[in-house]
């Protein structure tokens, strides 16, 4: 894909238009995903919120701009799961075609839930698949349970993730153990999860404000639909506020290296990079910017840059990043290396064979069956060596045979 970094042109109007049309929805499941939109909801007007629980309760105390959902009432009496992610699940099933509504006519669709519980990791899967279905982007934002609630919570998050993947364009995985890298293990836990809200939210703010400001260079929904393409990828999301006194180098750290994330922009094949400040920002600070982030990124990633000017900043500026398809810091399992060596050796013996050309009389003494090394059933390596060296003694006695004048060899054969 080509690198697109160069000034649109579009006339203001035509942005307004183009950006006030897209359709965002934010969706929020369970209790951690509620309370985490319920953040950014009071300062974002073109955004439609919903909270979707199996807790009636929790419904009700949510703030104006988000309109509760409950389901499941059935199988759960509008108590919630009990931590049992099946309920859940089976909870969401009951209620597709509602949920389905939920997604109907949208342009965009953000999954928030904190996976751990029985609501969110049982329903998100489903809550994706209809959003995809709904011919939505999806973007999943996601929490890790803390490491002191146990493996089990862990485990079923995790099985979430990988349900809902698929369903999804792009996944943002964050685990609530990194707000031990800002503060201190005695912090209190309301403490801890209401900065790792914020921190989430601020970022998600900063990335719905980059799509419907019209800026001097303006990230539309094409945009973020470009870098969204795909399936499942990684993504980062990160917006900071900093002192525009500072260098560009700064700028980008600060802006990439989010603590609260398990892995970074390395790697990424998309990027959407917006910079909001007042009218001084120039061209070449943000050419300057998104140089450095083409340092970090895929050679041939996709680079997309907004400027929008805001006076309210003052001496700071906004930064929000979304790079999508990073490198996940779990290193492919070994197995997978040490494949091609069993294979180089199986490719090997083959081309021994195919190399010597002989008459079609020669194809009928062979049986090729036999000289190939069946990798999928010998896994040893012992087994492999075994049968190759067959192979390669069978092709040796082949040769010697072939070395032989052919008057003999018939000789030999009859
Ligand atoms: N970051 C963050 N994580 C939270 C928050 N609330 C809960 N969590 C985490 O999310 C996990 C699941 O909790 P909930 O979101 O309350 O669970 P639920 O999806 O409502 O599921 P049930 O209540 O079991 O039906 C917990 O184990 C915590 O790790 C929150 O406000 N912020
Ligand atoms: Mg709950």
């Amino acid at each position: 894909m080509a690198r697109k970094n160069t000034v649109k042109k579009k006339s203001p109007q035509k942005i307004e238009n183009s950006t006030s049309k897209t359709k965002i929805r934010v969706v929020g499941v369970g209790g951690g995903g509620a309370s985490i939109i319920s953040e950014i909801s009071s300062t974002l007007a073109k955004v439609d919120f919903v909270a979707a629980n199996t807790d009636k309760r929790s419904i009700k105390s949510l703030p104006k701009k988000v309109r509760g959902f409950a389901f499941g009432e059935k199988l759960t009496g509008g108590f919630g799961t009990g931590m049992d992610y099946e309920i859940g699940k089976n909870a969401a099933i009951e209620e597709k075609d509602r949920i389905q509504k939920i997604f109907q006519g949208q342009d965009v669709c953000i999954l928030v839930s904190s996976l751990g519980g029985g609501t969110g990791s049982g329903a998100v899967p489903i809550f994706a698949k209809e959003a995809k279905e709904a011919g939505c982007i999806v973007y999943g934002i996601f929490t890790l349970p803390f490491e002191f609630e146990g493996n089990r919570k862990m485990e079923i998050a995790k099985n979430a993730l990988e349900e809902t993947k698929s369903h999804l364009n792009a996944i943002t995985v964050l685990p609530n153990e990194n707000i031990f890298k800002i503060i201190d293990k005695d912090a209190p836990l309301k403490e801890a999860l209401s900065m790792i809200n914020n921190n989430l939210s601020e970022s998600l703010r900063g990335l719905i404000e980059a799509i419907y400001s019209p800026g001097l260079i303006n990230i539309d929904f094409a945009d973020f639909k470009t870098v969204l393409n795909g399936r499942g990828k990684l993504a980062y999301l990160n917006t900071v506020v900093i002192d525009s006194q500072k260098g560009i180098d700064d700028v980008i750290k600060e802006v990439t290296n989010n603590p609260f994330y398990p892995y970074g922009i390395k790697g990424a094949s998309g990027v959407l990079l917006n910079i909001t400040g007042s009218k001084n920002i120039g061209l070449k600070d943000v050419s300057q910017v998104s140089k450095n982030i083409f340092e970090l990124v895929k050679k041939n990633a996709t680079i997309i840059f907004g400027i929008t000017h805001e006076e309210k900043h003052g001496d700071k500026i906004k930064v929000m990043i979304l790079a999508v398809g990073c490198e996940s810091e779990d290193k492919p399992p070994k197995q997978e290396k040490k494949k091609p060596l069993i294979k180089k050796r199986e490719v090997k013996v083959e081309k021994k064979v195919k190399k010597k050309k002989r008459p079609k009389a020669k194809k009928e003494e062979k049986k090729p069956q036999e000289s190939k090394v069946d990798v999928k059933v010998r896994r040893t390596a012992l087994d492999v060596k075994k049968v190759t060296e067959d192979a390669e003694k069978e092709i040796l006695e082949e040769e010697k045979k072939w070395e032989t004048p052919a008057f003999l060899r018939r000789k030999d054969n009859s």
